[in-house]
């Protein structure tokens, strides 16, 4: 176990108020040579609860703790926090953390958030009132490297808005922590990974009597559907795969229906099945099969002949809700709408209604957004601030009749590589929603049986 994950184990004990939890942590943010704002803010902002930790110089390791958003307002804005605390320890696994909580009556000025502000503690706004402000911008002196440290251009002033004592004779002092300096090896911005292990828990409304939710992906060949499938599963595996044949080459392979579950490194089962299908194309649309499928009366591993309705279907007799189809995901690479021939968006109109005549609930996946902005290809992280791929989102929402909300960009792992946080974000965000909005369509959804009779006699 890393030293970081010990540090992180005892916080999230510290905040399960003692309960060990299993929570894990992804890590949004590292600063070795230099700290940069506008990247603290790119990559923690609106992250959720965070944790900021700065190795120092001096054998410490110390840091703060926050469960509300960074955000980055020109005008610096104090943030409520009754949740938020400091924390300090020798760097050495037998040391135990010591705690500094935010004091009674200061939890209005817990963090302050700002455009020109690193992660900062307490709410100034003299020098001297911030507890821990880590580094700022358009300031002199700059955060320097130097000596193999990183000299960072903050403040350390404990004991305004946090203290571990309510007598200050006893109470833990700057001084205490890496000698009052801002000198550090590294510091670090860490987000409790809740978002997959809440989607690990997940489990289907009680009453439907259904093991898992069941999404569609639907698109035309080559948008990403079966590379969509893959990224999710890299992502909860950690580690590049390939469970649906995608596309190498110039050959679609994907000709059947396939349900792929999602599977955790630790072998832990998503209580979801993602259904991948042969993409439409100019010659071929779905026809019957779409329908059918959607009522779960499309047999398994059906496989969809190069001519719509060339076949004898063999119809699934009687399925039940946990073969049906409950929510659908249109898979969209292109949004060029104008170039989309009469014919494919007959095809796609002809889905929409499918759709709309089973009441079910329809989002879309933008894939392949890097290939329009070259800083996205770059660095993944743009995409959260690209005027493009918000245009495309837009453009998509309007052509699906779905609201924004309801679009979801994500970048596809599409070969071997290294996970990469904000991919790993964008997919996790998708399919979270995706499983909240099925919930939702349940809830709200007349003549759904939400309860489980069987149980009651
Ligand atoms: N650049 C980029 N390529 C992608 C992305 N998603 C899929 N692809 C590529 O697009 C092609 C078609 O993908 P595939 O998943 O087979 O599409 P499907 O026919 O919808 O299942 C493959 O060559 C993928 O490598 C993405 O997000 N970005
Ligand atoms: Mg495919």
């Amino acid at each position: 176990m890393s030293q970081s994950d010990n540090l992180l184990e005892e916080i999230c004990a510290y905040i399960s108020r003692g309960k060990h939890s299993k929570k894990r942590c992804v890590l949004l943010y590292i600063a070795t040579d230099k700290a940069d704002v506008d990247e603290f803010h790119t990559k923690c902002d609106a992250q959720g609860p965070t944790v900021t930790i700065l190795y120092g110089k001096f054998n410490s390791i110390f840091g703060g703790y926050t469960s509300k958003n960074w955000t980055s307002p020109e005008t610096p804005c104090k943030v409520k926090d009754e949740e938020a605390f400091l924390f300090t320890k020798y760097d050495n696994p037998y040391e135990k953390c010591r705690f500094i909580p935010i004091k009674k009556k200061k939890e209005d000025i817990a963090i302050t958030c700002g455009a020109k502000f690193g992660p900062t503690f307490g709410g100034g706004p003299w020098v001297r009132g911030y507890d821990l402000k880590v580094f700022k911008r358009d300031t002199k002196p700059e955060s320097v490297y130097t000596d193999q440290f990183l000299h960072l251009n903050g403040s350390l002033n404990i004991n305004n808005a946090y203290s571990d004592s309510t007598n200050q004779k006893f109470s833990i002092k700057s001084e205490d922590i890496n000698y009052g300096k801002l000198i550090v090896r590294k510091l670090e911005g860490e987000k409790y990974d809740t978002t997959k292990r809440n989607l690990i828990d997940m489990k289907p409304l009680h009453g439907l009597n259904i093991k898992q939710y069941n999404i569609l992906l639907v698109g035309p060949t080559g948008a990403g559907k079966s590379s969509f499938i893959n990224t999710l599963s890299t992502v909860f595996t950690g580690k590049f795969e390939k469970i649906a044949p995608a596309r190498d080459g110039s050959i679609y392979i994907t000709s059947k229906v396939r349900p792929y579950p999602i599977i955790t490194e630790n072998k832990e089962k998503l209580n979801l099945r993602i259904y991948d299908i042969r993409g439409f194309e100019e010659g071929r649309g779905y026809g019957k099969e779409l329908e059918l499928l959607l009522d779960g009366r499309l047999p398994q591993n059906y496989q969809f002949p190069d001519e719509v309705g060339s076949n004898v279907i063999d119809e699934v007799k009687d399925p039940s809700l946990n073969e049906k189809i409950h929510l659908v995901c249109m898979v969209e690479a292109e949004s060029c709408f104008d170039s989309y021939t009469p014919k494919i968006l007959e095809h796609i109109e002809d889905i929409k209604k499918t759709i709309s005549t089973k009441g079910l609930p329809l989002v879309v996946i933008a894939t392949k957004l890097e290939m329009r902005c070259t800083h996205i290809s770059k660095n993944v992280d743009h995409l959260f601030k690209c005027s493009k791929a918000k245009e495309a989102v837009s453009d998509i929402a309007e052509f699906y009749g779905v609201k924004k909300s309801h679009v979801f960009p994500v970048v596809n792992y599409i070969s071997e590589s290294g996970p990469v946080t904000a991919k790993n974000q964008l997919a996790l965000k998708s399919i979270y929603d995706m499983y909240k909005l099925t919930e939702e369509y349940f809830t709200h959804h007349e003549g759904t049986v939400l309860f489980d009779y069987k149980s009651c006699l």
